[in-house]
């Protein structure tokens, strides 16, 4: 069985575009393969968290990713800062990546945005802790959204650079897990903008944790443009909102725009929201209600990751130390 490796990070409460790019696939991978799936702290403060809610959020984080149904018998469950075998290898990755490679990575540049100069350190080499997080399980495959495929690359170079500096073979190749149609969910706000759990608006996304009227109201007040549905594909072509709300109701509904448009198409935006708001409730309520009932327990939340943490340092623990041999460090 081919090993997994996955995080998210606990930067707010998981959001529709989450779950629909991520989790509901992290879910259906555990039937076929051995997983690991980390709700990455160390990620997340590489942009400012307030510390009384960082914990908190990745509780929930936790509490959600088990109501959409992670196993964390069957498969590991974890908090990356829980794990140091991950920052011990990333700073040995830190010293194999090149600059010239970290200057490539289009999401720094994102997210730094103007401001560069005030970014902190650890948001430019974000990505070779992200590489450590991986190859510290020797893990091969990596289910990731489109964007991350530059950050997965920059991975294998590490490792191929790592191995040939060290003359080894000691990392692998780890493939990219690009699953079903590129199901990228976008602001309520701005069909333009990805749906974040950080957006300032919360108006902006729909979370995991929304009580259907609140779900329902968002629908309603999502932006859309005057002209009806088109009955096509094609007429969604610079219409983003529009396009948006459809690839929500396809993904959801786990069919493509052709079928929506064909059942929804030529009808005004209030009909198809009701319908959409519908489905939408339908499907994450019961994930609402059941993070509700595992947040009622903190304590079990936080018994499920501490257990995780210790599997995954069994297996990350030797990997780092074998990593920190090659280099030639004394053990300690
Ligand atoms: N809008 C989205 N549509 C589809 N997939 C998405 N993902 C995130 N947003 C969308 C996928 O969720 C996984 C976990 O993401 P992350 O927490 O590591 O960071 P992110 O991609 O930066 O997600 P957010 O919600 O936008 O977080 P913030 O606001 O903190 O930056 C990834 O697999 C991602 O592709």
């Amino acid at each position: 069985m081919q090993r997994i490796l996955s995080g998210i990070q606990p930067s707010g409460v998981p959001t529709l575009g989450n779950y629909l790019g991520a989790l509901r696939n992290w879910v259906a991978l555990q039937h076929d393969h051995e997983c690991l799936y980390c709700v990455v702290d160390l990620h997340a403060i590489t942009v400012w968290q307030d510390p009384h809610q960082l914990a908190a959020q990745t509780r929930e984080m936790a509490a959600a990713l088990l109501a959409c149904g992670i196993d964390p018998e069957r498969h590991v469950l974890f908090h990356q800062s829980a794990v140091h075998a991950h920052v011990r290898l990333a700073w040995i990755f830190n010293c194999i990546a090149r600059l010239g490679w970290l200057n490539r990575m289009t999401q720094f540049k994102d997210k730094a945005g103007k401001d560069r100069e005030n970014a902190s350190a650890g948001l430019y080499v974000y990505p070779n802790l992200m590489a450590a997080d991986i190859l510290v399980y020797h893990a091969t495959r990596v289910p990731v959204g489109d964007d991350q495929r530059q950050h997965l690359e920059l991975a294998n170079d590490i490792a191929q650079k790592f191995n040939h500096d060290y003359g080894v073979e000691f990392f692998p190749t780890i493939e990219p897990l690009i699953l079903g149609p590129a199901a990228r969910v976008m602001s309520l706000r701005d069909g333009t903008k990805k749906m974040s759990k950080s957006d300032p608006s919360d108006q902006s996304r729909i979370n995991l944790t929304d009580d259907a009227d609140t779900i329902a109201l968002k629908i309603r007040r999502a932006k859309t443009d005057p002209e009806p549905l088109p009955e096509t594909p094609a007429g969604l072509e610079g219409r983003p909102e529009a396009r948006n709300l459809v690839g929500i109701y396809a993904a959801l509904a786990e069919t493509d725009a052709a079928a929506v448009l064909a059942e929804h198409g030529g009808k005004g935006f209030g009909p198809f929201k009701e319908a959409l708001a519908a489905l939408t409730i339908a499907r994450l309520e019961p994930i609402a209600e059941e993070t509700r009932r595992r947040l009622a327990d903190p304590g079990g939340v936080d018994a499920v990751l501490r257990k995780g943490a210790r599997r995954a340092a069994e297996i990350a623990d030797p990997i780092a130390a074998e990593a920190e041999r090659l280099v030639g460090f004394l053990p300690g």
